[in-house]
């Protein structure tokens, strides 16, 4: 099992130091948010070869209900603008040699659809099936993450999931699975997995209050269970978020403190399992 943390969930840190404290804490990968003109990707790459650190990963930037990169918008325009961003970003990830991309196929935070979910749905395929033969080129698959209901209309469980994945029929588009948000929209644990199964390209871990792990009440064994149950052997990623201020980035000193500590001991404590 290779190990791996979120880049976005340190707000404003460089990506290149978020890189060197992976490598530091003993993380093998990073899964790297792509805001495309936000950051240095020559510096982001050499620095990943140095510390010996594999991309394999990189995570959609997809600001939350921002009209431009929702990828379900019913409005033609503005879809497509999304379609050539996500495209911008895929590239960006072809030049990291990176092996997958997390997306939600609407903006994160849309709650409700914009038309009818049937429409919005529709849209949100055909968007996938328009980039899913330009990542194929990239040597990138496509995987379409499983967000809780108040972050997404169309995907928020292993059954949407699993619906959508047979709707867009591209070899190269997959799921994944992440236990903050399986908390909150799963029944148990472990059918997820099995569920999903020969399409999990990747999991996201934080505990129940989306901390790090061992600091909620999620029952990790039984997530240990399910992973092993189903011999899932790629990457466990951590993706914690600091408490207070911001409810997704490290705002402040002191919660990016929190954050290192917390992503220290999750490491530790995922060690202890695989
Ligand atoms: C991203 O991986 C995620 O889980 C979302 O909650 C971000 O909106
Ligand atoms: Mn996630």
């Amino acid at each position: 099992m290779k190990f791996s943390l979120c880049s976005w969930v340190f707000g404003d840190l460089a990506i290149e130091d978020v890189i060197r404290f992976a490598a530091k804490t003993g993380y093998d990968e990073v899964e790297v948010g792509t805001a495309v003109d936000a950051h240095d990707w020559t510096s982001i790459k050499q620095t990943a070869k140095k510390e010996n650190i594999n991309i394999r990963g990189i995570n959609a930037d997809a600001s939350f209900l921002k009209p431009e990169t929702d990828l379900a918008n019913p409005d033609v325009a503005l879809r497509n603008e999304a379609i050539a961003y996500f495209k911008r970003q895929l590239e960006i990830g072809g030049y990291l040699e990176a092996e997958y991309m997390v997306l939600a196929p609407a903006a994160p935070g849309r709650s409700i659809p914009a038309l009818s979910r049937e429409e919005d749905w529709s849209n949100g395929v055909d968007s996938i099936k328009q980039l899913a033969p330009f990542a194929n080129e990239l040597g990138i698959q496509i995987v379409i993450e499983p967000l809780n209901r108040y972050e997404n209309c169309l995907v928020y469980n292993a059954d949407t999931a699993s619906y959508f994945l047979q709707a867009v029929e591209e070899p190269n588009v997959k799921t994944m699975l992440d236990t903050f948000h399986m908390n909150i929209d799963e029944a148990n644990l472990i059918d997820p997995f099995t569920k999903l199964k020969g399409w999990l390209e990747a999991i996201h871990v934080a505990d129940s209050n989306r901390r790090g792990l061992g600091k909620g009440h999620l029952p990790f064994e039984e997530v240990v269970k399910a992973i092993k149950q189903i011999d899932y052997d790629k990457t466990i990623t951590v993706e914690s978020l600091a408490p207070g201020g911001h409810p997704f980035e490290a705002t402040s000193k002191q919660q990016l403190n929190i954050l290192f500590k917390d992503m220290e001991e999750s490491l530790t404590f995922l060690k202890n399992y695989f």
